[in-house]
């Protein structure tokens, strides 16, 4: 397999996550969002969307967007099962990825803040606003439904890690690391990355932990 991906981007490190979970190496190609690379000419082949990360897994085009390639992983390496066995509680772990992965990080990705900053001329004082007020809308949306849902367990859903998990620990490390969200108000959350981040998968995925941090 070979996957594009940097090593700040919370996409990338779902499947980051996902493959070590499913025991999976993947060759990294880095594609430096921070000089823009992800607009060369080369990478625009590989995902015209221009995003990571996108996973290369045979002769066919490559796999994009994170959900799918979880999901994709998951049917195709079955074990461990990173969703739940009832449709229930497979509705319940992907409405909580959703939170993340559809309405959470999509505010705050470059191309968003790019916008907000050349187009719409906001300062960086606004620009923090918007990067934590979003942020932190997700995790307390999160945090409804870990307190409330009596399926919650060790982990999100029950003592198994799940996609929803994985997500979580996304949005935390974007809210908490990049954007220094205060995020005491979501102790359940909390609770459940530091769960999650005793997980070497989870650790060794870390950005900061990648090889192509060290140049930044
Ligand atoms: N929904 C996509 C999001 C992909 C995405 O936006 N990736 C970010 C990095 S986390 C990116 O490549 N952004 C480039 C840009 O905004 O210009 C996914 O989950 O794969």
């Amino acid at each position: 397999m070979r996957m594009y991906g940097f090593w700040r981007s919370l996409a990338t490190y779902r499947v980051r996550v996902a493959l070590a979970i499913k025991g999976l190496e993947a060759d990294v190609v880095s594609i430096d969002l921070l000089k823009g690379y992800q607009f060369n000419v080369e990478y625009t082949a590989v995902n015209p969307q221009n995003v990571v990360p996108a996973l290369v897994v045979d002769d066919g085009p490559p796999l994009f967007q994170s959900m799918a390639i979880l999901e994709y992983l998951n049917e195709v390496y079955p074990e461990p099962p990173l969703l739940p066995a009832d449709p229930r509680g497979r509705a319940r772990v992907r409405g909580l990825a959703h939170i993340v992965v559809s309405d959470g990080h999509p505010l705050i990705v470059p191309r968003i803040r790019g916008y907000l900053e050349k187009v719409l001329h906001i300062d960086e004082a606004g620009r923090n606003r918007w990067l934590q007020h979003w942020s932190l809308k997700a995790l307390e949306a999160f945090e409804g439904h870990l307190t409330k849902e009596r399926t919650t367990g060790r982990y999100c859903h029950g003592d198994s890690v799940t996609i929803a998990d994985i997500c979580l620990a996304s949005q935390v490390i974007g809210a908490r690391d990049y954007f220094k969200c205060d995020v005491s108000g979501v102790p359940s959350v909390m609770r459940v990355f530091d769960e999650l981040m005793k997980l070497p998968a989870f650790d060794a995925a870390l950005p900061q932990k990648q090889p192509d941090a060290a140049a930044h």
